[in-house]
């Protein structure tokens, strides 16, 4: 496989034109968008989460470093739209109200859309109602929720509970994921599905689908 560790470093520097660059050396030589996420993107982001936790980087470099990885879904987006699978389903995703972080769930969709589904993402924050105005406009099947920070876990429990109050939990499977979440928090507030990171997230979203 092509070394995507200039790849890998640039986003660590934060150095989006030359993170954009060797993402398209990258797939120039072949490599395929998925690989270019889950082996490129993902660990690098990881890194710097680490390295922010340990003190090692500040919140400046990591948005840096956020807005590389933007700039590369950029030219992805349409490669992976272009799989010319039939789509899987759609997946309305986000990250639940009172939540900014958005770099994982950006992970998440694209590795969902190189999977085959069709992604509506609403963003951060985002309350119960929006999710359910989504779905009902998009006819989706999977609800895919986000939340990095122990407060805003019980926003998941919330979505869930609207989507029972309006009737339409039957109809729709919902997907969890995050750092602070777990399998077992999953199962207490009643998720179809828990993925640990993107690349599980197609797994799930795939058995949830049937497909
Ligand atoms: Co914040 N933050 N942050 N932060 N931040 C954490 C989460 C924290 C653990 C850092 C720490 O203190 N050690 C901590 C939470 C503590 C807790 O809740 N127990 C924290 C805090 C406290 C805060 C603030 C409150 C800080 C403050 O203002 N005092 C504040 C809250 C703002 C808010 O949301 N209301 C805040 C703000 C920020 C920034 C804006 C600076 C920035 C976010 C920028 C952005 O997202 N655009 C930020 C960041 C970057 C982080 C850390 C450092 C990195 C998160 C990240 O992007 N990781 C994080 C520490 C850490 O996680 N090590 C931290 C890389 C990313 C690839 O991984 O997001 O885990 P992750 O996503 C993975 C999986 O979790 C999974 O797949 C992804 C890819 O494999 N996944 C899913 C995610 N969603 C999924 C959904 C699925 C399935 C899988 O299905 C639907």
């Amino acid at each position: 496989m092509h070394d995507l560790s200039s790849l890998r470093q640039a986003v660590l520097v934060g150095d989006a034109a030359a993170a954009v660059s060797a993402a398209r050396k990258a797939l120039d030589d072949g490599i395929q968008p998925v690989d270019l996420i889950s082996e490129g993107i993902s660990p690098a982001m990881a890194e710097m989460g680490r390295l922010f936790e340990e003190g090692d980087c500040f919140v400046p470099e990591l948005l840096m470093s956020a807005r590389a990885t933007k700039q590369i879904f950029q030219i992805l987006r349409p490669l992976l739209a272009q799989t010319g699978v039939k789509s899987r389903g759609h997946v309305v995703l986000g990250t639940v109200q009172g939540d900014l972080h958005d770099i994982g769930k950006n992970l998440v969709a694209a590795m969902l859309e190189g999977g085959g589904f069709e992604v509506t993402d609403l963003g951060v924050d985002v309350p119960p109602e929006k999710f359910i105005a989504a779905v009902q406009n998009k006819q989706a099947r999977i609800v895919g929720l986000s939340a990095l920070l122990t407060t805003t876990m019980p926003a998941m429990k919330t979505t869930i509970d609207a989507f029972n109050a309006a009737g339409i939990r039957g109809r729709i499977k919902i997907m969890v994921g995050g750092a602070p979440v777990t399998q077992s928090y999953a199962e207490a507030i009643g998720a179809d599905g828990y993925a640990e990171n993107a690349a599980a997230s197609v797994d799930l979203a795939r058995r949830l689908a049937g497909t």
